[in-house]
């Protein structure tokens, strides 16, 4: 009887807590091994892409969020009309000329174009002619928290790229978009929730990376602030800004310079661990994934579940993205050039055997002077195990988190290792074909 107590009890106070989520009647969703599986290619994506303008431009609707630290001494970048730091929330970026488009004087009344399409930073000044724009650099004088948004969550689109930040940091309660793409309030709303959760701010990409620095007064020196020239002042006519802007962020496609900005893999939430509606929202673009296909609920499930893990101590006790580079440093050149029609038999065959050679043990043979039995069911463990092998020495520290991830980069290097494995296997059982291989040196045996 006691124990059908405790039990009654607890599930009393289990009930109790679903209610207290404010969603009556319905048990929050909750991550799991199966849905990080189901989305395992996603997880690896997003893991390999973070931080990297890339595969986040190509993976443009971000899904995840990462605790981040910003190095101590990191310089930024910001475009003012006035001289000294402004108060609040305000945006910094890591490259240069991302700056300095919101840093030009003009006459008042000539806007400036990059100023329209962003809709920002334009404060009117009275009585005067000129509005000077003001060039400012800062640098971190702490190491400085920031929660990363992965994708473009930058980029003011209805495609999806703001998903991440208005339906689950801001719980659908956005603002007209007509009043400057609804920007001011994000910024503002979501300063609020990652200041609760410990941050000094948050950083996302489009063009370049840039950072929502909360309080500029915490956490930044002002370095300097150099008044902008005046147009028929300039050495030249600034045409090529934009185009200075591209060639800079290209220096961040494959990241920021080492060591400005780590992120915490093993406090990465994701939406792809959550058993959600991931499909696209819009029939014309079925190819776009996006959180807005949950429900609301589930959303906030996951800012819920986020908000926890944020507010626990910053871990980095696997640099998952290292491991998903090993896998795509080995395998994915190799797979585009087996899967192409331009290598002869001999060719494929060569690649086939070099690729898979690590895993496999070839048989004992009569006439061997040390010889073992060779259990070959052992070759598929060893290859989907192969890169993982880094992250197995600290098990004993995973949590949650690392468990979700290594099931997505588990089930995407089975199902690499299957895919050669097999081949070699169905290509092992019909026998060495008598082709030449046109290749002049051989390296060892295939
Ligand atoms: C709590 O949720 C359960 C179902 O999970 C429901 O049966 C119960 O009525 C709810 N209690 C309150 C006080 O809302
Ligand atoms: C967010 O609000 C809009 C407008 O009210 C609505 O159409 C949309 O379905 C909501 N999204 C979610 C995920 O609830
Ligand atoms: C061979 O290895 C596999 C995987 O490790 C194991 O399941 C199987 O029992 C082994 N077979 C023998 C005959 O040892
Ligand atoms: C053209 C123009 O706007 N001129 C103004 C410049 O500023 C002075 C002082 O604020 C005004 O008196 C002018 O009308």
């Amino acid at each position: 009887m006691l124990v059908l107590g405790i039990l009654a009890l607890a599930v009393f106070l289990l009930g109790a807590t679903a209610n207290d989520t404010g969603q009556k009647g319905r048990k929050p969703i909750e991550p799991s091994l199966a849905s990080s599986e189901a989305n395992a290619f996603h997880i690896f994506n997003a893991i390999q892409s973070a931080g990297r303008l890339w595969g986040s431009a190509l993976r443009h609707n971000g899904f995840s969020f990462f605790p981040a630290v910003m190095a101590k001494g990191t310089l930024l970048y910001h475009g003012d009309r006035h001289e000294q730091p402004p108060a609040g929330p305000e945006w910094l970026a890591f490259g240069i000329e991302h700056a300095e488009m919101f840093s030009r004087s003009h006459e008042k009344g000539q806007r400036q174009v990059q100023q329209q399409v962003r809709g920002l930073w334009e404060r009117e000044e009275g009585g005067k002619n000129n509005s000077r724009g003001y060039l400012q650099m800062y640098t971190a004088n702490r190491d400085v928290l920031l929660l990363y948004l992965d994708g473009m969550a930058a980029a003011k689109s209805h495609v999806g790229t703001l998903d991440s930040q208005d339906l689950v940091l801001r719980e659908n309660r956005t603002g007209p978009w007509s009043d400057k793409m609804d920007e001011l309030g994000r910024v503002r709303d979501i300063c609020q929730i990652v200041i609760a959760w410990g941050f000094d701010g948050f950083v996302r990409s489009e063009i370049g990376h840039e950072v929502v620095y909360c309080d500029l007064s915490n956490g930044l020196n002002l370095l300097s602030s150099t008044r902008s020239f005046m147009p028929q002042d300039r050495l030249s006519a600034a045409r090529l800004l934009l185009y200075q802007m591209a060639r800079t962020a290209s220096h961040e496609y494959d990241g920021l310079p080492r060591g400005q900005l780590r992120l915490d893999f093993s406090s990465m939430v994701s939406g792809f661990f959550f058993p959600i509606d991931i499909s696209s929202t819009n029939p014309e673009r079925p190819d776009l994934m996006r959180l807005g296909s949950a429900s609301l609920n589930e959303l906030k499930d996951i800012k819920s579940y986020l908000q926890d893990i944020c507010l626990r101590p910053r871990r980095f006790t696997i640099d998952w993205q290292a491991i998903t580079d090993s896998v795509v440093l080995r395998f994915s050149d190799w797979l585009a050039l087996i899967t192409t029609d331009k290598l002869s038999i001999g060719e494929f065959l060569e690649e086939l055997g070099r690729i898979t050679m690590l895993y496999i043990d070839a048989p004992s043979l009569p006439g061997d002077i040390y010889g073992e039995a060779k259990n070959h069911s052992e070759a598929f463990q060893r290859c989907k195990r192969h890169y993982l092998t880094p992250t197995y020495l600290v098990r004993k520290e995973w949590n949650a988190d690392d468990y979700y991830i290594h099931a997505a980069v588990q089930a995407v290097t089975s199902d690499i290792c299957q895919i050669i494995l097999e081949t070699r296997a169905s290509f092992a059982a019909l026998g060495r074909p008598r082709v030449a291989t046109g290749v002049q040196i051989q390296m060892g045996p295939a």
